[in-house]
C-alpha cells in the first residue's frame, strides 16, 4: 500500500500519509507529497488542499535514519517548495507532534489547524543539526524572531494553545474525532476567499527584531548550551532570516545544514536517540509478555534517596507509603518531599493542585505491615549487605504474593539479597541516581533468578516515570559505578604521580563533564563513610578529614572554598598528597593533560568492554546510557563506547598498553583487543 493516499471530497484534495509508526518523511513520502501537489495542481476540480496523518502523530521530522546515506530525490526543502507554490490553498491538519521536518511541511502549508493535544516544534538541534527544509526561515516570518529562537535553538517544542497564541496555528479543533472534518471545512472556506493563500515567507513581524535580540539570547542560554555547535547555528541562521533575503537566508540555512549534518556531534546524537531507544528492548524477553499492574508502591528510608525515589511516583499518579524506623526521620522526610514540591510549584512548573494530590497521595508509617498490599516495595536503607538481607527477609514475610521486592542498592549483590528471601524470582534491582526525582537514568539489575515478568514491569514502570531505564546484570557496582571506579583509581593514581586536583578536574571539565572528581568528591563530603575514631591518617582521605577538609560543608576539602563556594588549588592538599608520595617511593612528575584525559577515559572504555564481555550489559550503547543519563557524560561525544569508537578502538588499546607501567593491575579486555585488531567498532 503507498505511503501517501488522496481523495477528493468536494472540491478539497485529501492528502493522508500513513507510514508508520511515527509518518517519518522518507523518500516514499516525500514522492508521494511532490505528486500529490501535481494532483492538486492541474485538478481544475480541486480548490484546496489538506495535508493529515493516519495513525498517532503528523509527521514527526525526516527520517532520521536515512541521515549520512546518498540523498533521494525529491528533497524535503523541494517537497515543502511545490507544497508552498501550489496555486491552491493547502491546510496542514496537525495531530500528535509535528516535529522537525514535519513542522517544516506544515510551515510550507499556507495554514495550519491543530487539536489541543497537539505539540509542535523544531528538535532538529538535539539531533546535533538545525532545520534544514527552511524552518529557521519561515518560523521567524510567522511567529517573530523572539517566539522563533527559543524554538529553534533549544528544539523544546511548543503545545498546540500556545502555538495557536503565538501565531502559528490558524485554528484549533476542540473535537478530536473531527480533525478532519474541520480541516476540509476550513479549506474550503479559504478556498472562497478572494485573496491569495498566505506564504509563509512573505511576513514583516520578522523586521520588528531589536539588533541586540540574538547576543542577549546567546548570553542568557550560554550555560545550557557549552559544547554543543549546533545552537549556535542555529542562531545565525535566524540571524540570516533577518539580515538577508529569503532566498539568500534559505542558501545559509542549506550550508550550514550540510556542514553538522555529517559533523560528528551530529553523528553523536543520533547516535544516542537510537541508543535511548534500543535500551528499553530487552533481546530474549517475549514480546507480549504480561506486565504486572503497579497500584501501590512502598518505600523504606525516608532519607534523601527514599524521598526522592517516592516523588517520581507520587508525580506520576501512584499512591507511596513510605516507612521509617523513627517518626521524627519519617516527619522530616515528609517535610522535604513537601517543600521539594512547594518549591516546583514556586517556579512555575506545577500547580498547587497537583502538588496537594501528590502530597494526599504519600502517606507515612513506622510499621512494615503497612506495606503488605503494595504491588512494589523499593528499599533504600543503609549500604551494608546484612541490613538489606534483614529488609528483605522481614518483607517476605509481610509482602503480598506476586508483589515485586527491589533494593536501590548502588553495588551490593542482588543475587545474594535475593537468596535472604523464599521468591528471589519477585526480587530486582532499582538503582536510582540522587536526586532521585531529577536524574533521568535508572538501573535495572536483573538478578540472575529475577522473573522476566518482574524485569518487564519494571522496564515499562520506568517509562510511566520518565527514567530512561538500562538493564544491568549482577556486578559490583554494576555498569556505572563499576565503571566510575576504573576512572577513580585513575584519578587517585594521576594524584600519586604528581597531577594536581585541579588539573584532574579540569582536564574532564575540558572533556565535557559538569564537574571532575575531586570537584565531585568534596560536594558529596570527604567524610562519607569515614568514621573519625577509627582514622589512622593511613590515607590521603584521613589526613584531609582529620585536618577538617571534610569538602565544601566545612570550607574546604581537595579545595579551598570562599564563602560563594567557589574553590581554589590548595598548597595544603598539594603538600599532604606529596608527603604520601615520598613516602610510597613515588617521585612526582609534571603529567601533561592529554595522559590524564587517557589515563581517565580509556580504563572506563576498557571497563565498559569487559561489561559487554561478562554479558552485564546488553549492547555497547547502554553503556552509553548509562553515563549520558546518571553522571554528566557530554551529549556530544555519544557517551564512552561511542567515543571511543570515533577515537578508534586501536588508539584505545594502544593508549592503554602506553600507560600500561602506570596501571599494572589493569586487564585489557579480549574483546576490545580483538575489535581494534579487526577495525571494528562497538556501535555498529
Ligand atoms: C528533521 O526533521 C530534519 C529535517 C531537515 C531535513 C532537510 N526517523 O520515540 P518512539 C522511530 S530531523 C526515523 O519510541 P514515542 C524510533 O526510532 C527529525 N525513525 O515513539 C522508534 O523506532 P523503534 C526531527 C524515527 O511515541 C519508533 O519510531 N524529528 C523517527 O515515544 C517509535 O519512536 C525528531 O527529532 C524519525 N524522525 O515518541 C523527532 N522518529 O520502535 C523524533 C521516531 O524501532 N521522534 N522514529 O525503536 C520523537 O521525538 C519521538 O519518536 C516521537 C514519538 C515524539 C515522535
Amino acid at each position: 500500500m503507498s505511503v501517501i493516499s488522496t481523495r477528493i471530497q468536494g472540491d478539497v484534495l485529501v492528502v493522508t500519509a500513513d507510514n508508520p509508526p511515527v509518518n517519518a518523511l522518507g523518500a516514499a513520502v516525500r514522492q508521494g507529497l511532490m505528486d500529490a501537489m501535481r494532483q492538486a495542481a492541474s485538478d481544475d476540480a480541486v480548490k484546496a488542499v489538506v495535508i493529515r496523518c493516519d495513525g498517532r502523530t503528523f509527521f514527526a521530522g525526516a527520517d532520521i535514519t536515512e541521515f549520512g546515506k546518498p540523498p533521494v530525490s525529491p528533497s524535503l526543502p523541494e517537497v515543502i517548495d511545490a507544497i508552498e507554490n501550489c496555486p491552491k490553498p493547502v491546510v496542514a491538519a496537525i495531530h500528535g507532534t509535528a516535529l522537525g521536518g514535519g513542522l517544516e511541511v506544515a510551515l510550507g502549508c499556507h495554514y495550519r489547524v491543530a487539536v489541543p493535544s497537539a505539540k509542535l516544534g523544531l528538535p532538529e538541534v538535539k539531533l546535533g543539526i538545525l532545520p534544514g527544509a527552511g524552518g529557521t526561515q519561515r518560523l521567524p516570518r510567522v511567529v517573530g524572531v523572539e517566539a522563533a529562537l527559543p524554538m529553534i535553538v533549544t528544539g523544546d517544542p511548543v503545545p498546540a494553545k500556545k502555538a495557536k497564541a503565538m501565531g502559528l496555528l490558524d485554528a484549533l479543533v476542540e473535537d478530536e474525532a473531527g480533525l478532519e472534518d474541520a480541516a476540509i471545512a476550513f479549506a474550503q472556506d479559504v478556498a472562497g476567499r478572494s485573496e491569495h493563500p498566505v506564504s509563509s515567507r512573505r511576513s514583516d513581524r520578522i523586521a520588528d527584531t531589536p539588533p541586540s535580540a540574538f547576543d542577549d539570547f546567546r548570553k542568557a542560554n550560554a550555560r545550557r548550551l557549552k559544547g554543543f555547535e549546533a545552537p549556535e547555528a542555529c542562531i545565525q541562521a535566524v540571524e540570516a532570516a533577518v539580515s538577508q533575503p529569503y532566498e539568500e537566508g534559505i542558501k545559509t540555512e542549506r550550508v550550514l545544514f550540510q556542514k553538522f549534518v555529517t559533523g560528528t556531534q551530529s553523528k553523536a546524537l543520533r547516535h544516542v536517540f537510537f541508543a535511548e531507544r534500543a535500551a528499553q528492548k530487552i533481546d530474549d524477553l517475549p514480546k507480549d509478555i504480561e506486565i504486572l499492574p503497579i497500584r501501590k508502591v512502598g518505600i523504606i528510608g525516608a532519607g534523601t534517596m527514599g524521598g526522592g525515589i517516592a516523588m517520581n511516583f507520587l508525580s506520576a499518579g501512584i499512591p507511596v507509603t513510605m516507612v521509617e524506623m523513627k517518626q521524627d526521620a519519617l516527619d522530616r522526610g515528609m517535610g522535604i518531599i513537601r517543600r521539594n514540591y512547594d518549591n516546583t510549584a514556586k517556579k512555575g512548573r506545577i500547580t498547587q493542585q497537583q502538588v496537594d494530590t501528590a502530597m494526599s497521595n504519600l502517606t507515612g508509617s513506622l510499621d512494615y505491615a503497612d506495606l503488605a498490599d503494595c504491588d512494589l516495595v523499593i528499599e533504600a536503607v543503609f549500604e551494608l549487605m546484612d541490613i538489606k538481607k534483614q529488609v528483605f527477609g522481614k518483607l517476605d514475610s509481610i509482602m503480598k504474593p506476586g508483589a515485586i521486592l527491589a533494593t536501590n542498592t548502588s553495588y551490593l549483590n542482588v543475587n545474594e539479597i535475593a537468596a535472604s528471601t523464599g521468591r528471589p524470582e519477585w526480587v530486582i534491582g532499582l538503582h536510582f541516581f540522587s536526586p532521585a526525582n531529577v536524574m533521568r537514568l535508572l538501573e535495572i539489575v536483573r538478578g540472575d533468578r529475577t522473573a522476566p515478568q518482574v524485569l518487564a514491569t519494571a522496564m515499562k514502570l520506568a517509562r510511566t516515570i520518565g527514567k530512561v531505564a538500562v538493564v544491568s546484570g549482577v556486578c559490583h557496582g554494576f555498569i556505572g559505578n563499576r565503571m566510575l571506579a576504573a576512572r577513580q583509581k585513575q584519578a587517585n593514581a594521576l594524584l600519586m604521580e604528581g597531577a594536581k586536583p585541579h588539573q584532574i578536574d579540569q582536564v574532564l571539565l575540558d572533556f565535557g563533564f559538569p564537574m571532575g572528581p575531586f570537584q565531585m568528591a568534596d560536594l558529596a563530603g570527604l567524610d562519607l563513610g569515614w568514621k573519625e575514631e577509627e582514622s589512622k591518617g593511613e590515607t590521603i582521605r584521613d589526613v584531609l578529614c582529620e585536618r577538617g577538609r571534610r569538602g565544601q560543608k566545612t570550607g574546604k576539602g581537595f579545595y579551598d572554598y570562599d564563602e560563594k563556594r567557589n574553590r581554589t588549588p590548595s598548597d595544603e592538599v598539594n603538600a599532604i598528597v606529596a608527603g604520601f608520595a615520598a613516602k610510597s617511593g613515588k617521585a612526582q612528575r609534571d603529567i601533561g593533560d592529554d595522559e590524564i584525559r587517557e589515563r581517565l577515559l580509556f580504563p572506563m572504555v576498557n571497563e565498559g568492554a569487559l561489561i559487554l564481555e561478562e554479558g552485564i550489559a546488553q549492547r555497547a550503547s547502554d553503556i552509553d546510557m548509562v553515563w549520558l543519563n546518571g553522571y554528566g557524560w557530554p551529549a556530544y561525544t555519544g557517551g564512552p563506547m561511542f567515543w571511543a569508537d570515533i577515537v578508534g578502538l586501536s588508539t584505545v588499546v594502544a593508549g592503554l598498553e602506553r600507560h600500561g607501567d602506570a596501571m599494572p593491575d589493569l586487564t585489557i579486555s579480549s574483546l576490545l583487543k580483538d575489535k581494534a585488531a579487526k577495525g571494528e567498532r562497538f556501535n555498529g
